[in-house]
């Protein structure tokens, strides 16, 4: 590999759009030592990877996703499909002496996680990333720097949010509300983005879970029609069809609190039926010095609050991180002011993972499985804490 990394996608949906547009993009804007090449997209339905191949300019598509990881060809497997495959894809392409790249959560259970942590570890030559995309908002970066260059000291609280509203009744049985696919609902889905941002952010481990709650509000769900099938000619109208319902088995919502290793407290809530609530990715720490505070619903301001201001005019800074050169990846985009969204997240993420396979540091840590999987036994004490109705420490569950 050298200075061109040939990708293979697996997967063709939502995350498959986003990586997709990531690796496209990332030689536009960033002056990556490596570039990647958008060299194969795996996905099962042949119908549609055709036109997605060509709309994103995949090289070559497959149906065999078997076939792609051993392609010699190719250097960085993207792991981008439903939780519950992640394993098998990523250990085997690792054995196939790739790079992996595997969207969150690392596993559908922690003993998947595990068996891919270990072969991480064996595999001394393949770099292992985790799409834990949120880090790399410019001020998620920023929060990171400013804890460890000591501007807010002491963590007494995180409380932290993830919170959002589209598991509605209405919402149809997708792969996500299914726990042979998914493994957890937003547990998962949305509490393993913000534990992993708590310890991201913090540079603390969880080293106790307490008072987790978990529920699952909509038991049922309309089961989505498959693509419609001509009749003779014919489709079968929307009024024709029979609606089948299936079990919804994960939960709507998991809640629970922590210990740090530095000694504080913390709170995670996760939900897909916080009415009012969209895409609400929320972050907040107190420290002996001062506070921080992140939405992804605002994701261009880092709140911060200096307590070290006299009195009289201290008060929360709206800092506005688009500030070409202090704020992370602002340099790489508009003019200073000029905002970004939830694309550039993984765009910044390809230019950080180019940045390791050419041996360079990226502009924040990125997160590699066996970190990945620190992130994993949180989720896993968390639902021990549930089930038991107590207290886990983190060293029990291994
Ligand atoms: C759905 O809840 C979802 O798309 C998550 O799966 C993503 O990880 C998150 O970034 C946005 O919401």
């Amino acid at each position: 590999m050298s200075g061109i990394c040939n990708v293979a996608l697996l997967g063709q949906k939502f995350m498959g759009r986003a990586h997709s547009n990531a690796y496209l993009k990332v030689d536009k804007f960033f002056n990556v030592p490596i570039r990647p090449v958008m060299h194969t997209i795996a996905g099962l339905d042949l119908i549609s990877l055709a036109p997605f191949a060509s709309r994103w300019g995949w090289k070559n598509y497959s149906t065999s996703w078997k076939e792609v990881v051993k392609d010699p060809n190719v250097h960085l497997v993207d792991v981008s499909t439903p939780n519950y495959m992640h394993a098998d894809q990523a250990l085997a392409a690792l054995s196939n002496g790739k790079h992996v790249a595997c969207e969150k959560p690392l596993a559908d259970t922690l003993k998947d996680a595990r068996a891919m942590k270990s072969a991480a570890a064996r595999a001394s030559k393949c770099r292992t990333f985790v799409w834990y995309n949120y880090r790399r908002c410019p001020a998620v970066a920023l929060a990171h720097q400013l804890v460890r260059e000591g501007r807010i000291g002491r963590i007494y609280h995180v409380r932290a949010q993830y919170l959002q509203s589209w598991g509605v009744p209405e919402t149809p049985l997708v792969w996500r509300f299914q726990k042979k696919y998914a493994g957890s609902g937003a547990h998962g889905d949305l509490n393993a983005h913000i534990i992993d941002m708590a310890r991201f952010v913090t540079g603390q481990e969880i080293v106790e879970v307490n008072g987790a709650v978990a529920e699952t509000f909509v038991t049922h769900r309309e089961v989505p029609e498959p693509p419609a099938k001509p009749i003779a000619g014919r489709t079968r109208s929307a009024a024709t069809r029979k609606k089948t319902m299936g079990k919804s088995d994960v939960d709507d919502c998991v809640l629970f609190l922590a210990r740090l290793s530095g000694g504080g407290v913390a709170s995670f809530e996760a939900s897909r039926l916080a009415i009012g609530h969209q895409n609400n990715n929320m972050i907040e720490i107190n420290g002996e010095h001062g506070a921080l505070r992140f939405s992804f619903e605002d994701m261009n301001l880092l709140w911060y609050y200096d307590a070290r201001e006299e009195a009289r005019t201290a008060g929360w800074r709206r800092i506005m991180c688009t500030s070409a050169r202090n704020h992370p990846y602002a340099g790489a985009w508009w003019p200073d002011a000029h905002v970004i969204g939830y694309e550039h997240t993984f765009v910044n993420m390809v230019a950080d993972m180019m940045a390791v396979l050419a041996g360079e540091e990226p502009i924040v840590p990125l997160p590699t499985f066996a970190d990945a999987y620190e992130t994993q036994r949180v989720l896993e004490a968390a639902l021990m804490s549930a089930k038991e109705r107590s207290a886990i420490k983190l060293s029990e569950v291994k």
